[in-house]
């Protein structure tokens, strides 16, 4: 490894996630010197910040967790089968202290700004303690769901009570036991909340603009066997996770909904719903390209609604029906329907007529005023773009932010033109959230570290996309986005749900696998699409 001993750094390492700390641990193996900033003050990344109650991944853990250390994978034992925050948490904290990461780590610091010379290829990397570091490399291991999305209520300041984020959740305990509890939206993290609160808090509201498609997790503690069976067989599960589509062990028939009988199609799903999990969209090939196959699949979880919810006009209002399922991420819960038929939980529907305003004792909406004491904003994130954007960026011609004003521009979600050495980690135009993140981390970071081991063994010191490969990509993602139903959602995927955001399809649709290939075959070619010097 080539050091320059002037710089303070090889590479900085922007996050502590699950991205930042493997990212240091494969650059550090390696001879290079890292460091990693962390604004939390604990590694674990998402699975810091979001300690809301209920909170928990709905991959299962098996998956859910590195490949990257035989002994690591042998010596974990998970406890459920999609196993909660404070187990991810434990695991992440684990991971940190086995690898004896935290000596690199920075915590409770931000990066607000990095700047890059042009002419000596360093990053100036500044923080929010006015540290100003210099680096060859950077890594931006910041997460896609980072950026808390907290809309601007008219009237905020006036309540009296306690106002929380669910991506921004207290360290301290809440406690919501017997509290009036308002929660403003139903994606996954207000299923998560809305299902674990229910039972002990006095009152709940909540507040639905678009109900969501949501499966039954079946979740459960694992037994001994099943970990034993797990843990001998590994490294084929490992291989299959790389080679699936979305990086979890996929249980698809293999066939469209028409070559199945309506049957044989609806046993399929419901072999899936009690099975549990986000497998019910992988039933056909087709339901993300076909309405038709959509709606055989959407109808059915509709129809499981109102099985499960008493009161028909509420199971109306929490069947989806305006997105083809799948196009807005599915949610997964533990008993997220079977809330309504509580005398204590109530549902409002926005569209009947939309927030009006914070007060001083809770909120209006549709004219009517509630009364709360804690009122939970699940309100969801500035999704891909955002933590990147919350840094200013200075490639040197530009901001990154100015860039992507229209939407993100990136080669293979991994670098932009104009922003030589910067790397992210599952950048927009990889993809990531479509995904098992950690599959897909493994993916990017082993990629980053080669490629920077590449450059230094080649006696070269910058990298950099060309801009027709950046083009080409931007179509690439485009382009594979709309021969599927994906964009028809107002989903974070899109950027629809932050107000004035840019429109467009964010994630490569085309498959964990697909894109690996596509990353390996550009390094197979001499770093296609790349300007290397
Ligand atoms: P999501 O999935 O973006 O959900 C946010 C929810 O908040 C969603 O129901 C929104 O309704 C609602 N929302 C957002 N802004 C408002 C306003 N201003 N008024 C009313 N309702 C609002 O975020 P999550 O944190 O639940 O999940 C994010 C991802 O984390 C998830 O997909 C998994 O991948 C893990 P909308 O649908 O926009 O009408």
């Amino acid at each position: 490894t080539r050091q320059d001993a002037n710089l303070d750094y090889d590479v900085v390492i922007i996050g502590a996630g699950f991205a930042g700390m493997y990212q240091l641990h494969t650059l550090r193996s390696k001879g290079f010197r890292c460091h990693v900033y962390e604004t939390g003050d604990g590694v674990g990344g998402t699975w810091y910040w979001n300690r809301y109650p209920g909170a928990r991944c709905d991959v299962e853990s098996v998956y859910y967790s590195y490949s990257f250390d035989k002994d690591l994978e042998q010596e974990w034992t998970w406890p459920e089968r999609y196993s909660a925050q404070p187990d991810i948490l434990k695991y992440a904290d684990h991971v940190a202290d086995r690898f004896d990461l935290r000596k690199d780590i920075t915590f409770e610091t931000r990066v607000d700004s990095l700047e890059f010379d042009q002419a000596a290829n360093i990053w100036s990397v500044h923080t929010d303690k006015d540290e100003i570091v210099q680096a060859r490399y950077v890594v931006a291991a910041i997460g896609c769901l980072s950026s808390s999305q907290i809309p601007q209520f008219d009237g905020m300041d006036d309540f009296r009570g306690k106002i929380y984020h669910t991506g921004r959740w207290p360290h301290e305990d809440v406690d919501l036991d017997g509290k009036r509890v308002g929660v403003v939206g139903t994606g996954s993290s207000a299923i998560q909340t809305i299902t674990k609160i229910a039972p002990s808090v006095g009152d709940l509201t909540v507040f639905q603009r678009t109900p969501n498609f949501s499966i039954p997790a079946n979740n459960r503690p694992l037994t001994e066997d099943e970990i034993a069976a797990v843990k001998s067989r590994y490294p084929q599960i490992r291989e299959t996770l790389r080679r699936s589509r979305a990086g979890i062990v996929p249980k698809a028939t293999g066939k469209t909904v028409g070559e199945l009988t309506p049957e044989d199609a609806r046993k399929a799903l419901q072999m899936r719903w009690e099975d549990g999990g986000l497998q019910i969209t992988a039933a056909f090939e087709d339901t993300l390209v076909n309405p038709a196959a959509n709606d055989v699949v959407a109808e059915f979880v509709r129809s499981q609604i109102r099985e499960i919810v008493d009161d028909p006009h509420t199971a109306e209002l929490l069947s989806p029906k305006t997105y083809p399922i799948g196009t807005k991420r599915c949610c997964v819960d533990t008993g997220y329907f079977e809330s309504y038929n509580r005398d204590n939980v109530h549902l409002v529907d926005l569209n009947a007529g939309p927030i009006e305003r914070f007060t001083a004792q809770g909120l209006r909406a549709g004219g009517k005023d509630y009364e709360f004491d804690v009122i939970i904003l699940a309100t969801g994130f500035d999704a891909m773009t955002g933590p990147l954007n919350n840094i200013d960026i200075r490639g040197g011609a530009g901001s990154l932010k100015e860039k992507w004003e229209h939407g993100p521009r990136t080669y293979l979600g991994i670098m932009s033109e104009g922003f030589p050495n910067l790397f992210m980690i599952t950048g927009p135009g990889s993809p990531s959230v479509l995904s098992n993140m950690i599959v897909s981390i493994e993916q990017h970071v082993d990629w980053v570290t080669d490629t920077i081991g590449h450059l230094d063994e080649s006696g070269m010191s910058r990298i950099e996309p060309v801009k027709e490969a950046e083009d080409k990509w931007v179509d690439r993602v485009n382009e594979a986005a709309s021969m599927t139903l994906m964009p028809q959602a107002n989903s974070w995927y899109m950027g629809a749900n932050i107000p004035g955001k840019t429109r467009i399809f964010m994630p490569f649709v085309g498959g964990v696998n697909v894109y690996r290939d596509i990353c390996d075959k550009v390094v197979a070619d001499g770093y296609d699409g790349f300007a290397l010097a």
